[in-house]
């Protein structure tokens, strides 16, 4: 199958959150992304989305800067190609450093476009084997609404709910919600807020009953990892830190965590991620699947990613309307029964709209 890339077009979309998106690092109230679309020659397109934030507090990345990126370095070397596969498309960007989230959104939308052009879901397209994926919502909160907001997820029928922490979070708080919904999976993300305090600190957050606590610590710090991950019974599960095969390969040599949260925007797209996902796979290593505050085609990705075998949690996947009061996509993404069940249309199986 060769595909020549036609058309590439970007759009800029701009939306206010329904609520506040608080962590210690940055408060979130209004969204930023850019589409990528995809042309081949046979008329069929592909979607792809960036999603860097405004300002670099998650990466270094921004979304300014990955316009700046696409539209001068990454497009013109994409443009007029010929392509047989869609993972050329990593070799094809080799010349530009860095930039993982510009990449992912050019190179999501290839993978798009070739499984349209194949007439097969995306997730069928890169192996995918379960078509219901279970969801999981983030609670991003001051303390006084987490209580609230972890009681609206059960209601809505979240089985896996993760809370956004930090060293000062109340910790009896935590354990009270914790313990009132025996049957509800609990996750803990720190976004390397612990990064001036210590392990013995973290070992306070042990007992509340969470399965995991994401990146406690700073992107680089992998002893302070490596200890966590031999004191704590709470698994340590590293999001940051992990932006592609180099660093994989670095948490298992120093054993600094025990399991991974995949983005396909942090490692640059599909080829790195499948990547990772093998490695992981050959030591054992689980994987479940994050979010980053995206509209419906970046949930798409990251949606028949989840249906990949080895991802052994429910990942970030809210509903359409937890974040926006109406996504990008037809039809929107729902949950019921605690589920997203994919869809057979070719390539990420929503319209654009
Ligand atoms: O650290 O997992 C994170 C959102 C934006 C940036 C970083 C993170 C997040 C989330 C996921 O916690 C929120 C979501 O999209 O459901
Ligand atoms: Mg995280």
């Amino acid at each position: 199958m060769a595909v020549t890339i036609r058309d590439i077009q970007l759009e800029t979309v701009r939306q206010p959150l329904r609520k506040p998106f608080k962590t210690v690092l940055q408060q979130v109230e209004e969204r930023e992304v850019i589409i990528v679309s995809v042309t081949g020659d046979k008329g069929h397109v592909g979607y792809g989305e960036c999603v860097a934030f405004e300002t670099p507090w998650y990466t270094e990345e921004t979304i300014t800067g990955c316009r700046f990126v696409l539209v001068h370095s990454l497009l013109p070397l994409l443009d007029g190609k010929t392509i047989s596969h869609p993972n050329e498309v990593w070799e094809l960007f080799q010349t530009v450093k860095g930039n993982r989230m510009a990449k992912a959104a050019v190179e999501m939308a290839v993978w798009d476009l070739f499984a349209k052009v194949d007439q097969q879901s995306l997730w069928k397209f890169v192996g995918g084997s379960r078509q219901a994926i279970p969801a999981g919502v983030v609670v991003a909160a001051d303390p006084s609404k987490i209580a609230e907001q972890v009681a609206q997820a059960v209601n809505s029928g979240y089985r896996r709910i993760k809370i956004k922490i930090h060293p000062e979070t109340d910790r009896t708080l935590l354990k009270t919600i914790v313990a009132a919904y025996p049957e509800i999976l609990f996750f803990a993300d720190a976004n390397g807020s612990f990064q001036t305090h210590s392990v013995e600190r973290l070992k306070t957050f042990d007992d509340i009953g969470f399965t995991l606590i994401e990146q406690p610590f700073g992107e680089r710090q992998w002893e302070l990892h490596a200890q966590a991950k031999k004191e704590l019974d709470t698994k340590i599960c590293l999001d940051e830190s992990i932006a592609s095969v180099e660093d994989m390969q670095e948490m298992i040599d120093r054993e600094a965590g025990d399991i991974i949260v995949l983005k396909m925007s942090r490692l640059g797209g599909w080829t790195e991620t499948l990547k990772v996902i093998e490695l992981c796979r050959t030591h054992s290593i689980g994987t479940w699947v994050g979010g980053m505050i995206e509209f419906g085609v970046s949930k798409a990705h990251n949606l028949a990613l989840a249906s990949l075998p080895g991802i052994i949690y429910p990942g970030d996947f809210s509903a359409s309307g937890h974040f926006w009061e109406k996504d990008i996509i037809e039809p929107e993404i729902i949950v019921e029964n605690g589920e997203i069940v994919l869809s057979d249309q070719p390539g990420i199986g929503y319209t654009v709209v």
